[in-house]
């Protein structure tokens, strides 16, 4: 089993408060409306892959709560919910944790002073990656990792901070399978990668390095020729998706769902 066969995914739509979420990238408010739109094609795209989906209604007291991502970690053997770094984003969890836990048991939680967002995390073939970030700090990392540990999982920790473009780990970086990583030219080229074959996104192209291998396919924000044809070349069929406007809140395709395995 390979942790890009998925058999499910969680997602949570965005609401009308969308435009008020968090966001670096300085390219105007997003549009709740045509997000909502971009998100059902998402939707659609995964259940094109052959994925069972839970959709969650939109939450209106967290405006960053369709990156449903970070809020939880989830593997073939169990999973761990987050603590998230950003303050207004900590209540996003409990939602999360009572849809997985009919499914996971009782799961362990990241706990103060640790924060983390799963979206510094990358699982590549039962090794994660775990970024050290400006969401994620050492004692999330560290206790993600003992989480992991027991469930029998390789972990290493890749400090992010000295590329500040890079929000979360998997904004620079995307498991493809078959032992490869995409990842864009400034994504710290750390030991850790060293067992891996690169497959490098120019940095005009970062934001496609968040792409999403889900079964035979991968999915890749539209508008990143060189990325497509990379993975094409790979002998990927592509599914390209518009992202404009969870661009403009700094979330990427991984980001809007949390997608696991179970028979
Ligand atoms: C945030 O700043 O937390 C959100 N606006 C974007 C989160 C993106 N999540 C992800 O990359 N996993």
């Amino acid at each position: 089993m390979n942790s890009m066969n998925f058999t499910h995914a969680l997602l949570r739509l965005p609401g009308e408060n969308f435009a008020r979420g968090l966001s670096q990238a300085g390219t105007g408010a997003p549009d709740p409306e045509l997000a909502l739109e971009q998100h059902q094609r998402y939707c659609e795209a995964l259940a094109a892959c052959g994925l069972s989906l839970t959709v969650l209604p939109a939450d209106p007291n967290h405006a960053d709560g369709c990156f449903v991502e970070d809020t939880a970690v989830v593997t073939e053997r169990g999973a761990i919910v987050t603590r998230p770094g950003a303050p207004s984003r900590r209540g996003e969890v409990d939602v999360v944790e009572a849809a997985l836990c009919g499914l996971f048991g009782t799961i362990p939680r990241i706990e103060a002073p640790g924060t983390l967002d799963a979206g510094d995390v990358c699982e590549a073939g039962g090794h994660f990656l775990i970024g050290l970030s400006a969401r994620t700090n050492r004692d999330g990392a560290d206790s993600l990792a003992g989480f992991l540990a027991g469930l029998g999982y390789r972990a290493d920790i890749v400090d992010i901070r000295p590329v500040p473009e890079l929000l979360h780990l998997k904004t620079g970086i995307a498991w493809l399978g078959d032992g490869r990583l995409l990842a864009s030219a400034d994504f710290p080229r750390v030991p850790a990668l060293t067992a891996y074959e690169i497959i490098e996104v120019p940095v005009e192209e970062r934001y496609a390095a968040n792409a999403l291998r889900v079964n035979d396919s991968v999915l890749v924000a539209s508008g990143y020729p060189r990325t497509r044809a990379a993975i094409e070349a790979l002998g990927f069929p592509v599914v390209p998706l518009e992202m404009s406007e969870f661009r403009k809140l700094d979330g990427g395709l991984s980001c809007l769902s949390l997608r696991w395995n179970r028979r």
